[in-house]
């Protein structure tokens, strides 16, 4: 093996001692290894991160610098301009959180360009296929619909979300989405959005030497900015999404790299943005693409999903993730991926080097994201998306016969449900008539459910893979906590076996008598990572709900994401917080962890300011008695505290670990 043995974090299985507690992906990096092949995983043991700038205690803004503030009296020195070391810590979360929520959004925007060719009746192959969410969009919008066509509802909405992301004054649309308390605590904090584009360019403009140098100013911006993604480019994403692909219902599928298929032609979707996988999938049904594959001796054509195209993939028509980020160099160590078809973000440099060792054709579609090194770049044309996908089907297709005589295709996959959006979740629990989340609410109050956590977010190569992620959901639903689940956490969570019923066996007493009443896993799969906008909808609507406080930050509620890696859950972290949650951060420590003034403020000081917080906890251990601390304080505060023993799951429950 190349890769360092890692220790798995305290107070978790220490019988983990590779770098996965996915036995898959230990199997495929010893292939790694034997043939000499670098992974994120090798290089993350040969190379050690830069520990003055994971502390966010290093400045390049500017050719004065690098200034690196560390060592004894740091808080007394300076950079070159005089910047405290606050100061600078402060711009490198910005930055980060800005890069984060310019990602989030532009792939919004993207969707409502879709949404109004499509209205405008400019693109081909695709409609609307969830009208009633479309009406309900209009009239979030104060969209006069009276007298239209749907498709010229559809213009006008997609014309109304592009206006959102280019808007200089007044406030987003969605806002008015948030618990009315919520709004006003924003508007008296002055942090509500104008304009999705105009607070990320603020922030920029901010944080570029010699602007703003005030850390508490800087970070207020920084919500800003975090919210017009949160309220604004996210839930935009989802809803135009929902609108045109469909709003997700619950959908069985497998995951993990078991799901690929020795005798199929195996294409992979790789990414965020779902057009390029409804496209492919298309392409990929067609009797022309599947009676060529038969005759070049395959027995069909096998789609799976990496990242957050597969959750999008998966919610709306099951395909199956083979596995999450970390997993997209192991997927084509198979030597059975004919395709690796990659859209934006989440996707490895790393992953050409890997393909060169063998015929998997690495696929860039978008012209934002080109790869040095891939082998093929067909551009989506956005009004014919697909002609492109026609043409990389059919040369992944021909390109089974180039592929080795010995593929390995792991066995591991495990059976999953997910398909739980905001909207589902209303009508599981109230029924067609009367979709409500009174059922929930109540459960909550009666101490049945002690509290809600949404657990979200990456893996980390810096970490034991999966580690985290399973350690707390475990622990979680053991503790009465209903989980939902969205981005590579979800993907995580139905490697390991809990996204089915059955993970009721895990969970408490109280919990389980309600997912067995209602007849939901204690794990709800709610979608991707733009899809955590689909918890800020249930957070609110539960506020709505009455019986909880009148806030977000009243709800007994935590939001974690026990094994970080991408500066968009930097920007998650940042609007749940603005939004009154409390987050709680795992596996790598705090980027801004050189300021103690920094790490303070971000956590006891938004307490005070937003009613959320934002902690790094590296244990998972710790992360759970944090989130039932802060559940169990809430319950105490809203007067419905029914004192409750902390569950430990125990060895027998770990070894039946299902991967
Ligand atoms: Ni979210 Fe989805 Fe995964 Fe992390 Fe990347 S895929 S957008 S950023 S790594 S969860």
């Amino acid at each position: 093996m190349t890769e360092e043995t890692k220790a798995a974090p305290t107070g978790v299985d220490k019988s983990v001692e590779r770098v996965s507690l996915d036995p898959t992906a230990n199997e495929m990096l010893d292939i790694a290894a034997a043939r000499g092949i670098e992974t994120v995983f090798s290089r993350a043991a040969s190379m050690k991160p830069c520990t003055v700038g994971a502390e966010g205690s290093c400045c390049k803004l500017c050719a004065m610098g690098p200034c690196r503030i560390t060592g004894k009296g740091k808080d007394e020195k300076r950079g070159l301009c005089g910047a405290t070391l606050e100061t600078i810590a402060a711009r490198n979360i910005a930055r980060s959180i800005a890069g984060g929520a310019a990602a989030h959004s532009d792939h919004g925007r993207d969707v409502a360009l879709m949404l109004k060719a499509i209205g405008e009746g400019e693109i081909e192959g695709f409609s609307i296929k969830d009208e009633v969410k479309l009406y309900k969009v209009a009239t979030y919008m104060g969209i006069e619909t009276d007298g239209k066509s749907i498709l010229e509802v559809a213009r006008d909405v997609g014309d109304k979300a592009l206006q959102q992301f280019g808007q200089q004054t007044g406030e987003l649309v969605y806002i008015d989405r948030a618990p009315k308390k919520r709004q006003q605590l924003w508007r008296k904090l002055n942090v509500v959005p104008r304009g999705i584009d105009r607070e990320i360019v603020e922030l920029m403009h901010r944080t570029t030497p010699g602007v703003d140098q005030d850390y508490e100013s800087i970070l207020d911006a920084s919500v800003r900015a975090a919210l017009g993604d949160g309220w604004g480019g996210s839930m935009l994403a989802t809803d135009l999404q929902d609108i045109v692909f469909g709003t997700p219902v619950p959908v069985r599928s497998s995951a993990n790299l078991g799901v690929l298929k020795e005798d199929h032609v195996n294409i992979l979707i790789h990414g965020h943005e779902p057009i390029l996988a409804s496209v492919i999938l298309d392409a990929a049904r067609s009797p022309e693409m599947i009676e060529l594959a038969k005759s070049l001796g395959a027995a069909g054509i096998n789609i799976a999903g990496i990242c957050c195209t597969a959750n999008e993939s998966l919610m709306r028509q099951g395909v199956p993730p083979a596995g999450n980020m970390l997993h997209q160099e192991l997927a084509v160590l198979t030597g059975a991926v004919e395709a690796m078809v990659v859209d934006v973000q989440c996707i490895f440099q790393g992953l050409a080097d890997v393909a060169s060792n063998f015929h998997t054709l690495l696929v860039t579609t978008s012209p934002k994201a080109k790869i040095g090194g891939s082998g093929l770049h067909v551009e989506m044309d956005e009004h014919k998306p697909l002609e492109a996908a026609n043409s990389i089907v059919r040369q992944a297709v021909e390109n089974f016969a180039n592929r080795p005589t010995d593929p390995f295709i792991p066995t591991a996959q495990s059976p999953l449900v997910a398909g739980f959006s905001h909207e589902y979740i209303r009508y599981m629990l109230g029924g067609k008539m009367r979709a409500s989340l009174r059922p929930l609410n109540d459960n909550i109050i009666n101490g049945r459910i002690r509290g809600l956590a949404a657990v979200v977010g990456c893996s980390n190569a810096r970490t034991p893979q999966d580690v985290g992620v399973v350690h707390v959901v475990r622990e979680l639903i053991a503790n009465n906590v209903l989980v939902v689940v969205t981005g590579c956490a979800a993907i995580t969570s139905g490697k390991h076996g809990l996204l089915t019923p059955e993970t009721m066996e895990f969970a408490g007493e109280g919990l389980k008598e309600v997912c067995e009443t209602v007849g939901i896993p204690p794990v709800l799969h709610v979608g991707s990572c733009v899809d955590n906008s689909r918890i800020l909808t249930i957070l609110s609507d539960v506020v709505e709900e009455g019986g909880l406080g009148e806030d977000i930050s009243d709800l007994p509620a935590v939001g974690i994401s026990p094994e970080w890696f991408s500066e968009k859950a930097l920007t998650i972290a940042a609007y749940v917080a603005g939004s009154g949650g409390h987050v709680i951060f795992g596996g790598v420590g705090s980027p801004v962890a050189g300021s103690e003034i920094l790490v303070d403020y971000m956590t006891s000081g938004w307490e005070e300011r937003y009613g959320g917080k934002l902690e790094f906890l590296s244990d998972p251990a710790d992360i759970v008695t944090s989130a039932l601390d802060a559940i169990d304080s809430a319950r105490a505060a809203l007067k419905i505290d029914v004192a409750q023993e902390r569950v430990l799951f125990d060895m027998d429950m770990r070894r039946e670990l299902d991967v």
